[in-house]
Order: structure tokens, then sequence, then C-alpha cells
């Protein structure tokens, strides 16, 4: 509508010149991406200007000083206890004599930056892609300093932290296809499809994560597949002659692949690997993480419609309906590890990171995509459950006192604290807010990772918000803090991506002392590299108002399209009872307060009087607390 194109637009104009940067500026000590901003940000003025202002000290009742009097008493910080400001100092103005810090450092962003970040951002993809062309093809990986390709570790099956991903499919390159296209590449598209379309199969004695090799491969090739033939061209017309629909071909053929792991398990949750030529191991695990067994129906889904065979997503949505049911009668919770074929929880940690983390994206994602009503309720059922369990801190993220919003590792069953770090996994979670239209919580909780991006210059794999020390150090070149970013439309620098040995960007083995990894996983060419770019470049055709797409977990790009919504079967849950086998109206409206891709802003931010979207005092708080300053 004409209307909203107009509202949304003016929300985004007015976004892009006053709320911005609080983001992008705010790089602290740690970072720069080549070159200086004339801001400078003295931390220990800003501290000493924080306690005068604020009499800093926290009060007795913050959540976080409970834990630690009472439980881990090593730790002597601890959180500043937040007063109202007055509205004087609360409604900074853009142009409030430089007085307050945050503003000036955030308050604006030239569109020559901007041009030079985009710029910076394309070169950062086409450095890793390009060598990984020249030195890794038609291996999975790119090892960045020593110039070569990686597959799987045959020597050491029981390396799975290689090979649950590297499965001897040339992974970077089919992970990587649409970000081409983002980039407006499609000659090397046009190419890489062809590439893959030539060189790869599956048939291949590798034995790999189901998880890993639906987002990552499956994921990739149908949102190839869909942009090739998307006849709106939202690229231009990017396919080209003799495609025959092999992309198609090549996910059906790995989904085939993968159906094993739905065999014989009692409870509908499928094991967690199979092996691409034999199906599962005999000396398979019964133990599968949450988000592995219940983040596979966005491309399952899309798969079975495509194709016309209800097999992929029936699977998919039982194994969704399984974990669910096993919930917590008393929290709502669900645990991070399951037994597949007892259906007690191993792992009674319920959090928002590792294990957990796309299951509750493909709730939400799958009810966008497909429209099934009861994907949404099941989503706003975790929500709740979430808001009421793990998430900490004061009510308002930007009004009253008390700790930031905090969300925490919680038992399922009883909702207790279960340890004193978040992981950098969560970090994804802002931009699930984001779409559900919570943007007040996604703004404090990005603004918290952003405060550990500004500290380290990174995110370290676990950030203990106790110790105010990273208890995982590495880093490898994660998306999900530029994910969410670019979800709350906001635009930023990750600088301390300029991890760059002779021919890619390598994994942070330690986010303090910046040693490194000879490592380059494909999600870095395949979303961290293409949420960057989409940051700086707002004339991208994903941008504009008659495109409407979703991102799949991994990244990919998937139309939000009519023909997801109808289904060529009649009965797709036959064996399931309750709401997953009742009849759904066909084309059930998106929840009003969904933001899509495309540039939307919920409207309250309109409504705001003050210039950034988090207050100063509160950015403040939050620096404070992760030990900035
Ligand atoms: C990606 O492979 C996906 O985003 C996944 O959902 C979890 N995170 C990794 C990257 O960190």
């Amino acid at each position: 509508m004409q209307w909203r194109s107009i509202v949304v637009g003016l929300v985004v104009l007015r976004l892009s010149l006053s709320c911005v940067l609080w983001l992008a500026f705010g790089l602290g000590p740690n970072v720069s991406w080549g070159f200086n901003f004339h801001l400078s940000f003295n931390l220990h003025k800003l501290d000493l200007l924080f306690r005068e202002e604020k009499g800093t000290e926290s009060k007795d009742n913050s959540w976080s000083q409970r834990i630690q009097a009472h439980k881990y008493e090593e730790t002597a910080t601890t959180c500043a206890k937040v007063e109202e400001e007055s509205p004087k100092r609360s409604y900074l103005s853009f142009f409030d004599g430089n007085k307050d810090e945050y503003v000036r450092r955030y308050s604006s962003f030239p569109d020559t930056l901007k041009a030079k970040m985009k710029g910076m951002a394309k070169e950062m993809f086409y450095f890793g892609y390009d060598n990984y062309m020249k030195y890794a093809f038609p291996e999975d990986e790119l090892n960045p300093i020593d110039c070569e390709g990686r597959g799987p570790d045959v020597l050491n099956p029981s390396n799975i932290n290689i090979n649950d991903v590297l499965g001897n499919y040339s992974l970077t390159l089919i992970d990587t296809l649409d970000t081409l296209l983002v980039l407006g590449n499609v000659t090397e598209f046009q190419r890489a499809v062809k590439l893959v379309i030539d060189t790869v199969s599956f048939d291949k004695d590798s034995t790999v994560q189901v998880f890993e090799a639906n987002i990552r491969i499956l994921g990739s090739l149908i949102s190839a597949h869909i942009l090739l033939t998307d006849p709106k061209h939202p690229f231009g017309n990017v396919g080209f002659e003799g495609y025959d629909n092999e992309l198609l071909h090549l996910a059906h053929d790995l989904a085939v692949r993968l159906l094993p792991a739905f065999e014989n398990t009692s409870t509908g949750i499928p094991y967690p690997r199979v092996n691409l030529k034999t199906g599962v191991p005999p000396d398979s695990i019964n133990e599968t993480c949450t988000a592995g067994a219940g983040s596979l129906l966005v491309e399952f889904g899309i798969l079975s419609r495509l194709i016309g065979d209800s097999t992929f997503e029936w699977v998919a949505r039982r194994a969704v309906k399984a974990l669910w049911n096993l919930r917590s009668n008393e929290t709502g919770l669900l645990g991070n590890v399951v037994n597949i074929q007892t259906g007690q929880w191993v792992g009674k940690q319920s959090g928002l990171g590792a294990g957990m983390d796309s299951f509750y994206e493909y709730l939400l994602k799958s009810y966008i995509l497909f429209g099934e009503k009861e994907d949404y309720k099941m989503f706003q059922a975790a929500y709740e459950s979430i808001q009421n369990h793990l998430r900490k801190g004061r009510e308002s993220c930007n009004e009253g006192e008390g700790d930031p919003p905090l969300y925490v590792n919680v038992n399922m069953f009883s909702g207790e604290i279960m340890n004193t770090w978040i992981d950098s996994l969560q970090a994804f979670f802002p931009g699930l807010q984001v779409l559900n239209g919570d943007v007040d919580n996604a703004i404090c909780l990005h603004a918290f990772y952003y405060a550990i991006w500004k500290r380290f210059g990174a995110l370290p794999e676990r950030y203990n918000w106790q110790l105010q020390a990273p208890d995982v150090l590495f880093y490898p070149l994660r998306p999900e803090l530029v994910e969410s970013t670019y979800l709350l439309y906001q635009v930023t620098t990750l600088t301390s991506l300029r991890k760059m040995p002779k021919c890619g960007y390598a994994t942070l083995h330690h986010v303090v002392d910046k040693s490194k990894e000879d490592r380059m996983e494909s999600f870095f060419l395949s979303e961290t590299c293409k949420y960057l770019y989409l940051l700086f470049d707002e004339d991208n055709p994903l941008h504009r108002s008659d495109n409407k797409y979703i991102f799949t977990t991994e990244g990919h790009v998937v139309p939000i399209d009519k023909r997801f919504r109808e289904k060529q079967w009649n009965d797709l849950f036959p064996c399931e009872e309750g709401a997953l086998a009742e009849r759904k109206p066909k084309n059930p409206p998106l929840p009003s307060k969904i933001s899509l891709c495309h540039r939307h802003i919920v409207s309250s931010f309109s409504e705001r009087r003050y210039t950034l979207p988090l207050k100063s005092v509160y950015m403040r708080q939050i620096d404070h607390m992760v030990g900035l300053f």
C-alpha cells in the first residue's frame, strides 16, 4: 500500500539520520576498519562523568547482584544501577551541544562512509571467495593461513567439529551461491551454479550432521534454484539457457539421503548424523540437540512444496511436534539435548544459544513462509516462556530502573539459573525479536552483544556476564550479531574481521590475544559477508518494498511466496493428532507486527522522542556492565 511505503520510508529516513549508528561508531578501543573516526572516546572520562551523574552504585535488589551475593562470590563487580534520567537528559537532542558522548558518537552516518563500508564488505567477500576458488575448490573449506583446501577429517572420524559440516561436497561454493546474487554478480552466480551442477555429487561416504547438511547445503540449493527460476526476477534475469532444475534435483537427492535419520526413532526426533551413502551409522548415538532436530522445517517444507511430495515436510514437522510435546509442564521450556528413543531430556539447560537457537527461529519463520497457524501458536507460547523464565533485568529496555534485560540459561523444569554465561549464538535473537515485532527487547539485547563486541573486537564464543570475561575465547567469524544488526535496520561495521592472513579470513582462536586458527567456515561468506553488505546497500533488490524475502538460519534468501502457502496434497499429516492434523485455512495473513526483510520498521519507533534507539544512560550502563569502563 502506498501510505504504508511512505510511512516506512519516513521511518527509515529518520532512523538513518538520527538513530542509526550508535552501532557503527561505537567501535570502542579495539576496533577500526582501516581508518580512524574523528570522534575520540575517552572511556575514563566517560566513567567519571557517569559516576558524577549517577552516584553510580547499584541497589541491592538487582537480580544479578543477588546471584553474585549468594552463589558466585568470587566476583566483586556489580551491575551499575541506573536511575531515571530527567526528560531533559533523556531526550538528548541531536543539537544538544555535543554533551553526550553516545549521541555524538552514534547520531550520524555520512553517505560517503556508508558507500565506503559497502565497498569494503564487498572486498571482504571477494577476498575470501576468490581465494577459496583459487586454493580450495572443490574441497569444502579454505584454510586461509596455509592457503589450502580442507575436506572431512577422514583420519579421525570422531572429529565432529569438522566432519559434521564438511561432507566432501564443495561446501563453501554451494553455501555461497545466493550471496553472489545479493552482491549483484550474476555472471559469477551462473558460473558457480554450473560448477555445482557439473561437479557436485552427494554419493559420498561422508557422515555429516543432518542439521548442518540441511541449512548449509539443502537450504542453499533450494534458495539458488528459486532465485534462478523466480518469475519476478528480483536480481534481473539470472536464469540461463539449459537450466533444467538440476539444483532442485540435487537438493532432492540430498534430502533423500538425510531421510534415514527419521527412521527407527521411537519419538520421531531424528538421529543427529547420517552417512550419505549408507544411512545412520550403526554406532550412532541416540541423543540430539533441540536445534539440530527441530530446525529442518523451513528447508524440508519448501522442498516438499516445490516437488509436491509431503514426505520431507511431514518428517520435519513430526520432529518439531515431538520436541514441543516434551516441553516442561511447569515452565513451558525445552531442554537442549534429548534422547530420541526415550524422549528423556539429557541436557536440561534452556537458553537461546547453542543447541536451541534455530528451533525458536524456525517456529516463526515456518509460519511466515507456510502460514501454518500451529507454528505461530508454538512460537508465541515459547516466546512467552522465554520472557517469563529466561529474561532477567528491568521490565522495559528503555525505561525504568535496574539491570539491563538479559536472557540467561535456566533449568527447563525449575527455571533456576544454571550458569552465568551467554553464548555468541544467542546474538541472533534480537533479529528474531524484530521479526516478532518486539523491537524494544531487541534493542537492549543487541546493545549488550554490541558492547561485548566493542570490548573484544569480536564475540567470544561464551561470555560470562558475572565475571565480565570470556569463558570460551574463540570467534569463528560468526554472523549472528551482524544478522541482528541488519534486522534492526541499522548499519554497523564488524571491524575485527580484518583478520586477514594470506588468502582469506581466519577464525579467531582467542578474542583477547587475537591469535588465529587456520579455518574459514562457510557461513562467513554465506551469512556474515551477506548481512554486512546488505547493511550498507540500501538499493539492494531485497530492500524493494515489492520484494518480500526471508532468510533461512544460514542466511539463504527465500521469497515469501504464495505457492509455499498452498499445499498440493490433502492430508499432510495423516498420522498426527491434534492441531497438526487440523485442516488449515489456505492463506492466513501474516501477523501484523511482523517485519520482513525489506525495511519495515515497527511504527512505535517513529513516536520516540529521543534520538538514539536506546537512551544514552542505558547504553552507558551496558558498556559499564561488560567492563568497557
Ligand atoms: C550458522 O551456520 C547458522 O546461522 C546456524 O543456525 C547457527 N550458527 C551458524 C553460524 O554461527
